[in-house]
């Protein structure tokens, strides 16, 4: 197979991890902090998670005394990568593969295909020298695949333990978002349920930037999405600024969670931006969403600036009032009637019956819609029974609609300028990008650092490396119990534990820097080109961990567990 000159140039980089991690493995030891509790419903998740519930975090430090021989013992792991693909999965896995050698030579690794429905159906590969070799440093998942089968059934669950019966494993590494971490420590608490040691960790994946706490600052691939992203706008930006025709609503992946639109919008200072966040908080309708882009358009044209650039997040609609209930009726009424709509052929039959189930004014904006976007509200669930909003063409629906306003406004005589718009969708484009170095780094720390706590005989946690700001010689690995991120939320119509989603915080520093800007960017052109992902050249160019990430450390310590 060819082999492009980039990716020949990435095998030959050496991913920089803690200084902890690079000493004799048998040195290390765990140190461990209090018992931990859940961020909410502490006594119904301690009762579904009687043997993981509330263990300690824990930290990797320089050990003393006698060599910790666990690290050296002979182990068969399994490794997952579940849901969308994050650039860096790749380098989790060499750095899990490299502890596991630098452990024991003879230890063995196998990749699950497919996802988590590898686990269930027992498809695997192990994963040699020349396999992790020829995937170090490259984005993609396509090593081993990927997939959103959610391990839910009773069925499922026997069938995972199987699997890894069968393979004799000590221990899987799942590598995923919120939900497929909800998974790890359902695994987790199953397999102990069932007598069995094996061991299940999970790694925090995810592009959305929305698996993030007190003690994961942030999830692996996230930098370099937004990079991707933020080269693209400030390519669109500057052709709007030379041809100056167009205005650009450009919607952004990222799930519920704004985080990747704020990062975007603080690289490349776009006219608009919304956070859906900040939408909820201050319960502005769609109308009003509309109003501001108008504003933004009406006083850009009194200075012959008939161009911009509006960035919108994927999860916007969710976040609107109106529309947010609109969504939680059809996401309950799909599924306490999901076996009579299969048998509804079209799309029209669908959105007939669930009119009749809604409430008035549910049905009444359901109605009012565009019907390409009322179909797209009706799209299946994911399996974890969130909507795809990523399918949502929310940008069309904008323009269509600031279109009408700007319209009345010429009517009335308040508005004389032009108005072209182009809608544009970025997500895919981002996912499968070479890991920056920030994100080779940090996924290479996250799998070696999983080994250490597979090899601390651990269970139920998520791998962690904290102190991200920092060169990543002095980055700080650890362990955080899975539950102590979990609540309770209505999902598919009941009460299930899950991971805590991460919103964008309105009292953050990132927000508020961009909050203090951006009208200035509504009115003038202060657009910013960030350029391309720099794979090589000096560290302040190539090493830089995401702005959001820099503006939130500023000032801060990072302590122990
Ligand atoms: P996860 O990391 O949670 O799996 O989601 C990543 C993501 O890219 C979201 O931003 C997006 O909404 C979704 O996946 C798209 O899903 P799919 O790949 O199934 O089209």
């Amino acid at each position: 197979m060819e082999i492009s000159a980039l990716q020949q140039a990435r095998y030959r980089y050496q991913p920089k991890f803690p200084r902890v991690l690079s000493q004799e493995l048998t040195t290390i030891a765990l140190s461990q902090g209090a018992p931990t509790a859940s961020i909410a419903d502490q006594a119904d998740l301690k009762a579904l998670f009687k043997h993981t519930y509330g263990r300690p975090l824990v930290q990797v430090v320089s050990g003393s005394g006698e060599p910790h021989k666990t690290m050296s013992r002979e182990l068969n792991l399994g490794v997952i990568l579940s849901g969308g693909q994050a650039p860096g999965g790749h380098n989790v896995i060499a750095g899990l593969y490299d502890g596991l050698k630098r452990g024991n030579p003879r230890s063995r690794l196998y990749g699950f295909l497919g996802g988590p429905s590898g686990l269930i159906e027992n498809k695997t590969w192990e994963l040699t020298d020349a396999v992790i070799d020829a995937y170090r440093n490259t984005g993609g998942f396509d090593m081993i695949g990927s997939g959103r089968t959610k391990i839910e059934t009773p069925e499922q669950f026997a069938a995972s333990l199987e699997t890894a019966q069968r393979l004799n494993l000590n221990a899987v590494l799942i590598i995923g978002g919120d939900d497929s971490n909800t998974n790890a420590a359902l695994l987790a608490e199953y397999f102990l349920d069932h007598h069995s040691p094996i061991q299940v960790i999970g790694c925090p994946k995810t592009i959305d930037g929305d698996l993030k706490n007190e003690y994961i600052e942030a999830s692996f691939g996230f930098d370099t999405a937004v990079k991707t992203y933020s080269e693209l706008i400030g390519n669109i930006e500057r052709d709007a600024n030379s041809a100056k025709k167009y205005w650009h609503f450009i919607k952004l992946m990222g799930r519920s969670a704004s985080h990747i639109a704020l990062e975007c919008a603080l690289k490349t200072q776009p006219n608009v931006c919304f956070i859906s966040e900040e939408v909820a908080a201050k319960k502005w309708s769609l109308s009003q969403v509309v109003d501001q882009i108008c504003a933004s358009v009406v006083k850009r044209a009194a200075n012959q600036e008939t161009f911009g650039v509006v960035l919108i997040p994927e999860g916007l609609v969710e976040f609107i009032p109106e529309m947010k209930q609109l969504i939680l009726e059809l996401n309950d009424t799909i599924a306490a009637y999901a076996a009579a709509l299969t048998d509804l052929p079209q799309v029209t039959d669908h959105l007939d019956f669930l009119s009749t189930k809604l409430s008035p004014t549910a049905q009444e904006l359901l109605r009012s819609l565009p019907p390409d976007i009322a179909r797209e509200l009706l799209m299946d669930r994911d399996p974890h029974g969130n909507v795809q909003v990523s399918r949502i063409e929310t940008e069309k629906l904008l323009i269509g609609m600031v279109e009408k306003r700007l319209a009345r406004l010429r009517q009335q005589g308040l508005y004389t300028g032009k108005f072209s718009a182009l809608g544009h969708f970025f997500g895919y484009e981002g996912r499968a990008a070479f890991p920056s170095n920030f994100d080779a780094n940090y996924g290479y720390s996250l799998g070696l650092n999983a080994f250490v706590l597979i090899a601390s005989g651990l269970t139920g946690y998520i791998s962690c490396v904290r102190n991200l700001t920092a060169p990543a010689e002095d980055w700080i690995p650890g362990g955080v119990p899975l539950t102590m991120m979990m609540h309770l939320e209505q999902r598919h119509g009941s009460q299930k534990p899950v991971i805590q989603k991460a919103l964008v915080d309105l009292e953050s520093t990132p927000f508020k820097v961009f909050a203090a800007a951006r009208d200035t960017w509504a009115c003038t052109t202060s657009f910013l080109f960030p350029g391309g992902i720099q794979y090589f050249g000096p560290p302040e160019l190539c090493d830089r961990p995401p702005r959001m990430l820099e503006l939130e450390h500023q000032g801060r310590t990072v302590c122990d567990p």
